[in-house]
């Protein structure tokens, strides 16, 4: 039997080689994300150890996210088990409708220390939401649209029942379904819907058209992990790529938080409608484009509190003549800038080792605050890298790419149930899973430590 992690690799592996395929520049990004990554690590080599002492290094990589965007209920069922069979489970509900966008998402991924060390690949997943349709005839038609496409081959379907039943796949069968489930990623030129259709929908909004005319979702792009956002975005325009304006997310840090991530527009590919009653008709269509993200720690729900209000800050209430990035800078002015202090105040997790022998210096206990264990040099503590996404981020990601504007007014507010019935399970909670992972590590070395006491 072939495990989750091995399964996902290929899987990850051989999205990556079909994308690159599909869209060249994304290949040109992953070089120049190779390129300032060997850079960083040339030039910073205490950032060196500690990834390799932490097994990220290794991770590099391959490190990868991709998104889609899936037009019914049973769809995304469907992909939470097919998901499963790669160890890759939903974490978190986004709401985008706040943002003028008509989708509820998660994030599939792994979740334990150990699987995300061998291949994090994750798939940002949004269910449209056609509740927000307004126009009762045009809601009906694409409703009737969707309900008539299979986006899973029948192969993928009878490989994922094999799973749940026998607990695993063998070698060959491995290899077979992950060529069978990137079927259901692959890019269709050929629309499923005329043009005036496609049209109707476009009108109604862009997304809605991606999502309903096409034969499957599409992977809409791929995002390797760079070690320097900011250089990796000022080189874009030498490899040809127009770069977003500004960087998502918190601003450059001595100690990076959450996530920074920025894109090259979405490119504009010929497409083929369907004919009514003639030949099909030529059009061209926007949705697949390149991403890079930085990763930095994950914060606690107060360090996220905190994010959330200094964004905020810098977004709306900034003098409007000074640039965005200036007042980003500004704002975050009041968030802690070095590790201690983000320990100190509880803003971020961390994961705790034993700096060397399990032995503790005299008077101290194994049960002493894990804070003066680190101050004494016995405990190391590292930051819990942030594996997850950020919806005002993830809205400007999605506006970018659906050619300005794109943001309609919806007076709705989130729909977490109607999200986890569709999917037909919760969704992890992010924040329990860094606190469990933090938490584990202290006991690790409590255990640790007596152990040695008793011996
Ligand atoms: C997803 C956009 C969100 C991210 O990295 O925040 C996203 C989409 O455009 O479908 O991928
Ligand atoms: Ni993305």
């Amino acid at each position: 039997m072939i495990g989750a992690d091995e399964i996902r690799t290929r899987f990850a592996r051989a999205m990556s080689d079909m994308y690159r395929q599909e869209v060249p520049q994304y290949g040109a990004l992953t070089e120049l994300v190779a390129r300032v990554n060997a850079r960083v690590l040339h030039d910073d080599p205490a950032l060196k150890a500690r990834l390799e002492a932490t097994g990220s290094l290794a991770r590099l990589d391959v490190e990868r996210h991709g998104a889609i965007r899936l037009g019914t209920a049973a769809e995304l069922a469907t992909m939470r088990r097919l998901f499963a069979v790669m160890g890759m489970v939903p974490v978190g509900y986004y709401d985008l409708s706040v943002a003028g966008i008509p989708v509820h998402s998660t994030a599939f991924r792994p979740v334990d220390d150990v699987a995300l060390g061998r291949n994090p690949f994750r798939v940002f997943t949004s269910l449209l939401r056609l509740d927000l349709i307004a126009d009762d005839g045009l809601r009906a038609e694409a409703e009737r649209i969707l309900a008539a496409r299979r986006i899973f081959t029948p192969g993928v379907l009878a490989l994922i029942g094999q799973w749940e039943e026998e607990g695993g796949l063998a070698d060959v069968s491995a290899d077979l379904f992950v060529r069978e489930a990137l079927e259901t990623f692959r890019w269709h030129r050929e629309a499923t819907v005329s043009a005036a259709t496609y049209r109707r929908l476009h009108d109604a909004h862009r997304l809605i058209a991606d999502v309903v005319c096409f034969k499957g979702p599409h992977i809409n792009h791929l995002t390797p992990r760079t070690l320097d956002i900011d250089a990796a975005q000022a080189e874009m325009p030498s490899y040809g790529m127009r770069a977003k304006d500004v960087i998502e997310g918190p601003p450059r840090r001595a100690c990076p938080i959450l996530l920074r991530q920025t894109s090259f527009a979405a490119l504009e590919e010929p497409i083929l409608f369907l004919g009514e009653g003639h030949a099909g008709e030529d059009g061209c269509h926007t949705a697949r484009f390149g991403e890079i993200e930085q990763r930095g720690v994950a914060l606690t729900p107060k360090g996220r509190a905190l994010y959330d209000r200094l964004l905020c800050a810098a977004r709306d209430d900034g003098p409007k003549d000074v640039p965005y990035g200036m007042r980003l800078e500004r704002a975050f002015m009041q968030f802690p800038d070095t590790e201690d202090a983000l320990r100190g105040q509880e803003l971020a997790y961390f994961r705790y080792d034993l700096a060397g022998a399990a032995t503790l210096p005299p008077g101290f206990s194994a049960d002493a605050p894990i804070e003066d264990m680190v101050r004494a040099g016995v405990v190391v503590a590292t930051p819990i890298t942030y594996e997850d996404f950020l919806p005002v981020s993830a809205a400007g990601i999605f506006r970018s790419n659906l050619g300005g504007g794109g943001g309609a007014d919806y007076a709705v507010s989130a729909d977490r149930a109607g999200f986890e019935t569709a999917l037909g399970a919760e969704v992890l909670d992010e924040c329990a899973l860094y606190a469990g992972l933090q938490n584990r590590s202290i006991t690790d070395i409590r255990d640790a430590l007596r152990g040695t006491a008793v011996a």
